[in-house]
């Protein structure tokens, strides 16, 4: 149960914030960082000048690495991929798509890439193209979804490559921490968990819907435009599941997502705004800061799994 993790990227616990579209900011990955993690700045659909602020801006708040993802079906995922390197950020991961044709760039410049992947074959695609690790992310996940479960991906991935996995999906305290770490996983990402932090700046409606969230209040929409992305239910995911199951054309589906995200996350629109969140909302319960989560979640894993991190 050793985590390569760990060495390969020069932190102190294996336990990854998810990089969560418009809200994981220098703010959030700083505090994740600071507290041992390794926190992630999120790319999104963001023009490259801010997320170059936002790492600026998470340098100043700390000297521990944290990473950068990149959303690789961003329009702007090109001029972020070569600012990584400007920056000389340490750490990639990728989400959406396969990162081949940045990779050689990011060799050149010592970053480790840990690209997010929904299955087998992808995972075997990464690992050959050069990924120093892999992210094999269940379909419990907020956001962009693939269609397997974290319970039966992870093992299958552990045992198609030889580099390190990390479990994303589903996890949101120690004992999922534990039981990842028993399916063979050397590390987990954790986002949902991390929406309530004192850290994290998303709008404090969007953190009451998660803090009120019970298990059966996602949905998984946009499955028949070919995106199919996980929210908490609301009058936006009942308009898209009648948009779907009535056939309307692609383009009229797609339009009602636009603009979605910021709705919800800048102005606190929790009606009509998209509120990404993973199936483990229901057990966040409270608001604390990221160095608050990071050491609960380890306590209760340590005892779990007979093993000291600390
Ligand atoms: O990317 C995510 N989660 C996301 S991205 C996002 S922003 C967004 N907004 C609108 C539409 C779509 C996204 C919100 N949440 N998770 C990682 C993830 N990656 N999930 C699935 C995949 C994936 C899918 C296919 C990774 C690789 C892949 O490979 C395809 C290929 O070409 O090999």
């Amino acid at each position: 149960m050793n985590s390569r993790i760990c060495e390969l990227l020069n932190i102190e616990y294996p336990i990854f914030q998810g990089a969560m579209a418009r809200i994981s900011d220098a703010s959030l990955a700083a505090a994740v960082s600071e507290a041992g993690g390794l926190g992630i700045i999120a790319g999104g659909t963001a023009p490259v000048d801010y997320v170059r602020a936002e790492v600026r801006k998470a340098k100043e708040l700390t000297k521990k690495p944290f990473g950068v993802n990149i959303m690789l079906l961003s329009e702007n995922a090109d001029a972020i991929a070569a600012m990584v390197c400007e920056e000389e950020v340490k750490v990639v991961t990728t989400g959406a798509g396969a990162p081949g044709k940045y990779m050689e760039m990011w060799k050149d410049h010592g970053i480790k890439v840990i690209p997010v992947v929904p299955s087998v074959a992808i995972a075997k695609r990464m690992v050959r193209s050069g990924a120093d690790a892999v992210i094999a992310e269940g379909t419990e996940s907020g956001g962009h979804v693939g269609e397997l479960t974290t319970m039966v991906l992870v093992p299958q991935i552990v045992d198609a490559v030889a580099v390190p996995v990390i479990a994303a999906g589903g996890i949101g305290d120690g004992r999922g921490i534990a039981a990842a770490f028993m399916l063979g996983a050397e590390g987990v990402q954790i986002g949902t968990r991390f929406l309530t932090a004192h850290e994290c700046t998303v709008h404090p409606n969007y953190k009451q819907k998660i803090l009120n969230a019970k298990d059966i209040d996602t949905v998984v929409t946009g499955r028949s435009t070919g995106h199919p992305v996980r929210t908490l239910k609301n009058k936006l995911s009942r308009k898209f599941a009648e948009l779907e199951a009535s056939n309307a054309p692609v383009q009229e589906i797609e339009q009602l997502g636009v603009g979605a995200l910021a709705k919800a996350v800048v102005q606190g629109d929790t009606e009509f705004g998209s509120i990404m969140a993973g199936q483990i909302a229901a057990i966040v319960n409270k608001e604390q800061s990221c160095k608050e989560i990071i050491t609960e979640m380890l306590t209760e894993a340590e005892a779990l799994l007979h093993k000291e991190w600390r």
